[in-house]
């Protein structure tokens, strides 16, 4: 048994009454019992495969409970939970295999198929599948385990969690994340956003991102409180889980699909405690729009992969924590307790209040570095052992952060992170493609999408739609550019360098309304 076991952490906060319902899904309630047996059933399986702690466990699954119990068993034993979204393609999926190496793949049933072969040329020696309908070979294969087990002794430093983060050149890296990472941010969040013994939180996000992972999950597991769990997000049914739920986490998009419905109103979100927002930048006009339409201010907040949570507006003025009240609409807040961070210029100087330059954060939460690239993590972090975030923004006078941009070249679609580079790269392979530049676009709906302009070789023919197929093949569906067209050449500077920001301005209303 070990103290150091981030489930030992969360397990120490289930109520004592574990018949009480843990998590409410559409088609069952499940209770803290089953949270428990069932993450120690998964726990053991593992533990029965023989493989040494510390194994990737690479899982690519639709979101349901039982996902989210086989990540509490990869805590649990000691090993390290590596999640994939669900949209990768082939392509995307035997890079990952190859980097990490896990030991265990688990895909969907519907996927195996394609899945299966791409795990067996990487080596992978078990291969598993797990449905969102509780079927597939990891459920029949735990079914029979003990229901009781006890958590691996890990130590702090030892690695949770490996999530994959694109960059601007190159390929995917792996974040690494311990338990101390992901303790030491879920236990902050838990007194900084004021969680309550009555709290209900609404799950509406994906599963296999920090966001949904470790923000929402952890939020509501150590807190002991209980989750209404929603498969897939849909407006109409977030609206109706207000009337038992108190905290809602979602992206801007969420809250932009919650607006166009007649139901959000104050009394359908009378009920409602809290509603954070992150994981891309939230428009003034979405934030005015939510107070007038139900009468709360949006409580937003800023992190990454990376990192877990940095800063966040106040949940209420509270001494220990500055004792400000105001949600400041444009900011993401205060940096969160044990967070350093500071604004540096070009040459590396830190900057004073309203200067803008490159964020820089340091403290308990920020990763280890990127799996098996200790080339990348020496560039992303400073001498003095600062994570260079790639986000550039300021800190005002009374120490609320605005983020304003980012130094690289990022475009997020509904929450989802796009590196241009990538897709230029896949649409540079294409036949006939002589080059390509990818910018994105604001879009009402996911707030940016990307835009392609792509070039042909000499004499060769393009048809933009077919060239979206093609990437549609290769790619995940939200990388994938929602407008492609053709050009005889890209715009450049002196220097030859393409010149982004004149494309950027040439789409910047392409998608949005007149
Ligand atoms: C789906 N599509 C997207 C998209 N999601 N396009 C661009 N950007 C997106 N985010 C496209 C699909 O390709 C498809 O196109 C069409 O939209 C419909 O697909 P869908 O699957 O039906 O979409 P939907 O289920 O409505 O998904 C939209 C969404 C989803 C907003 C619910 O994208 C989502 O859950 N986003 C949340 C992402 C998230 O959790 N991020 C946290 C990262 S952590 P076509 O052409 O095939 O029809 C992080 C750190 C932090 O950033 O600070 O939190
Ligand atoms: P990811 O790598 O998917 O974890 O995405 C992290 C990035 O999302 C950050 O580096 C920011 O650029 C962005 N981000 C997260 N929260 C916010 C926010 N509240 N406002 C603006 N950008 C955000």
């Amino acid at each position: 048994m070990s103290a150091h076991n981030f489930y030992q952490t969360l397990r120490a906060a289930f109520p004592a009454d574990l018949e009480r319902g843990a998590v409410f899904a559409a088609q069952r309630t499940y209770s803290w019992r089953d949270l428990d047996e069932t993450s120690a059933r998964l726990a053991n399986w593992l533990g029965s495969l023989n493989i040494p702690q510390g194994s990737r466990i690479a899982v690519q699954v639709e979101k349901s409970v039982e996902a989210m119990m086989l990540y509490l068993a990869t805590l649990r034993a000691g090993h390290v939970f590596l999640p994939l979204n669900t949209a990768y393609q082939s392509g995307e999926i035997s890079y990952f295999i190859e980097n990490a190496q896990p030991a265990v793949l688990v895909c969907s049933p519907a996927n195996r198929e394609w899945v299966e072969p791409l795990g067996q040329q990487a080596g992978v020696q078990h291969i598993y599948t797990l449905g969102d309908d509780g079927s597939g070979s990891v459920l029949s294969a735990a079914a029979q385990q003990p229901v009781t087990h006890s958590p691996a002794d890990v130590q702090p430093q030892d690695l949770a969690v490996i999530i994959y983060t694109s960059g601007t050149t190159g390929r995917s890296k792996g974040a690494m994340l311990s338990h101390e990472n992901i303790r030491s941010n879920a236990q902050v969040l838990q007194t900084y956003w004021g969680w309550q013994s009555d709290d209900v939180l609404i799950h509406a996000l994906p599963i296999f991102h920090v966001h949904g992972l470790f923000v929402a999950i952890h939020g509501a597991l150590i807190n002991g409180s209980p989750m209404i769990w929603m498969d897939k997000f849909d407006p109409k049914t977030a609206i109706a889980h207000m009337a038992q739920g108190t905290v809602f986490m979602g992206v801007p998009t969420l809250y932009t699909r919650m607006l166009a419905e007649p139901a959000l109103t104050p009394q359908s979100t009378a009920h409602m405690r809290l509603f954070i927002s992150g994981s891309a930048p939230m428009l003034v006009e979405t934030h005015q729009q939510w107070r007038d339409r139900t009468g709360h201010t949006i409580l937003e907040r800023y992190g990454m992969s990376e990192t877990v949570m940095l800063t966040s507006n106040p949940f209420q003025a509270d001494a220990r924590f500055g004792g400000r009240s105001e949600r400041r609409i444009g900011t993401v807040g205060f940096p969160l307790p044990g967070v350093s961070l500071r604004v540096v210029g070009d040459e590396g100087q830190v900057l004073g209040t309203e200067e803008i330059g490159g964020i820089q954060v340091k403290g308990p939460n920020v990763f280890a570095g990127y799996w098996q690239m200790p080339e990348k993590t020496a560039e992303e972090f400073t001498a003095d052992g600062f994570f260079k975030t790639g986000d550039v923004g300021k800190v005002d006078a009374d120490g609320y952060v605005t983020i304003v941009g980012r130094s690289k070249d990022l475009i997020i679609s509904g929450g989802y992170n796009v590196y241009p580079a990538e897709v230029e790269s896949y649409l540079n392979n294409l036949p006939g493609v002589a080059e390509s530049a990818v910018v994105g676009a604001p879009h009402p709906d996911f707030g940016e999408v990307g835009v392609a302009v792509v070039v042909p070789k000499a004499g060769a023919q393009l048809d933009p739609q077919a060239l979206i197929q093609a990437l549609k093949q290769k790619l995940a569906n939200y990388k994938v550019p929602k407008h492609c067209e053709i050009a005889t050449d890209l715009p450049r500077n002196t220097m030859g360098k393409v010149q982004k920001n004149l494309l950027r301005n040439a789409h910047s209303q392409r998608f949005m309304p007149s």
